[in-house]
C-alpha cells in the first residue's frame, strides 16, 4: 500500500557513538553475515543496501574526547550521523521502498522515526523497547544520546538541545506525541516517566502484556496511533525489550522481557495489517556475549524480527 512492489532499502547504521560499549556497530555486518539479505529475497523483497556512514571513520569520531555538550555526550557525531540516515530513511519513503534500518545502538532511532513522520505525517509509530529512549538533554542521567531519540524527533524541550541537533528544527513535520507508542517498557527513568504522563504518550509496559497479553496490548496500541487502520505504520525495535534469556548480547539488557514468541507474534501481527512501511533492528551487540549460543541466539532473533516483519508465517 505505502511500498510499491515488495522493494525493501536495508539502510546500514554500524553506528555506537550514542552510548559507550563497543560491539555494537559489528550489528549490521553480522546480520548481513547470518543471512538478513538472503532471508528478504526468500519472502519475495527485492533489496538495495544504503551505506550512509561508510565514508566517516566512526571509530575515530568516537574517540574525540572534545565531542560533549554539557552533559551529553558525542552530540556532534550522533548528529551528523542521524542526518545521514535521515536522508537516506527519506529517499528510501520517497522511492517507496521499505527503509529497513539495521544498527547499531538506538540513537539511529531519532533519524528513522523523524523522516518517517515527516514523510507520513498520519503515520504511526511502535517504539518496541525496555527502555522509553525519551530523555533530553537536561533528563538524561547518562549522558548517552541511545536514551533519547524519541525527545529529538518530537522536538521536545528543544531549549536543552546541543545546537549540533538544530537541523532537526527545520524539519517540518515531527513526531506527535499521539502517534507513537511503546511496548515492552520495564526501565524507564523518573523525568521519562513523568514526560510519557504530561504528554500522555501510549506506553505498554510488561505489567500490560502480562495483564492484558501481548496480542490485546498489540490491538490497543495500533489502536491509539493508526485508528483508523489503513495509515503506515514503522516500527522501531529495540532488542533488548525481548527478555536476555534470548536476547543476552546487547547492551542494556533487562530481565523480566518479552518471551521471543511476544516479540515476534508483535511483528507478525503489524505484518499482517499490510501497514508496514518502516522497520530498524538496533542495538544487538556481538562483543557482549559469554558464549558463541548468546551471539547466534541474538543475531538470529535480530533475523527472525526482519522476518516476520517482512511476512514470514509459520504455515
Ligand atoms: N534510560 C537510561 C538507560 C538506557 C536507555 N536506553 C538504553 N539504556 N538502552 C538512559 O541512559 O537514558
Ligand atoms: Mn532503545
Ligand atoms: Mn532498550
Amino acid at each position: 500500500k505505502f511500498v510499491s512492489a515488495r522493494k525493501v532499502t536495508v539502510i546500514r547504521a554500524p553506528f555506537s557513538g550514542g552510548q559507550g560499549k563497543g560491539g555494537v556497530e559489528d550489528g549490521p555486518d553480522k546480520m548481513e553475515e547470518f543471512g538478513l539479505l538472503r532471508d528478504i529475497a526468500e519472502l519475495g523483497w527485492t533489496a538495495t543496501v544504503d551505506d550512509p556512514l561508510a565514508k566517516f571513520d566512526l571509530a575515530t569520531l568516537k574517540a574525540d574526547p572534545s565531542d560533549v555538550y554539557g552533559n551529553c555526550k558525542r552530540p556532534k557525531m550522533v548528529s551528523d550521523c542521524c542526518r545521514l540516515i535521515f536522508d537516506a530513511a527519506t529517499a528510501a519513503h520517497e522511492n517507496k521502498t521499505l527503509p529497513v534500518t539495521v544498527g547499531g545502538d538506538h540513537s539511529i532511532g531519532m533519524a528513522t522515526i523523524l523522516a518517517f513522520a515527516n514523510a507520513h505525517p498520519d503515520g504511526g509509530i511502535l517504539w518496541i523497547d525496555a527502555h522509553a529512549d525519551i530523555n533530553t538533554p537536561s533528563t538524561t542521567p547518562s549522558g548517552n544520546l541511545h536514551g533519547c531519540p524519541v525527545a529529538f524527533a518530537m522536538g521536545l524541550e528543544e531549549d536543552s538541545w546541543p545546537p549540533h541537533f538544530d537541523w532537526i528544527k527545520q524539519v517540518k513535520h515531527k513526531v506527535r506525541p499521539d502517534r507513537i507508542a511503546y511496548i515492552g517498557l520495564r526501565d524507564v527513568d523518573p523525568g521519562e516517566k513523568k514526560l510519557l504522563k504530561e504528554l500522555g504518550i501510549a506506553a505498554y509496559s510488561m505489567y500490560h502484556v502480562d495483564k492484558y497479553g501481548i496480542n490485546k496490548v498489540v490491538e490497543m496500541a495500533l489502536q491509539r496511533v493508526n485508528p483508523s487502520g489503513n495509515k503506515p505504520v514503522h516500527v522501531s525495535y529495540d532488542v533488548d525489550a525481548i527478555d536476555p534469556l534470548y536476547v543476552a548480547a546487547t547492551g542494556t539488557p533487562v530481565r523480566g522481557g518479552l518471551s521471543l514468541r511476544e516479540g515476534l507474534f508483535l511483528v507478525e501481527e503489524i505484518a499482517a495489517t499490510g501497514n508496514l512501511a518502516g522497520l530498524d533492528i538496533v542495538e544487538v551487540n556481538p562483543a557482549l556475549a559469554s558464549t558463541e549460543t548468546h551471539i547466534v541466539d541474538t543475531v538470529n532473533a535480530g533475523l527472525s524480527i526482519a522476518r516476520c516483519a517482512l511476512g514470514e508465517t509459520i504455515l
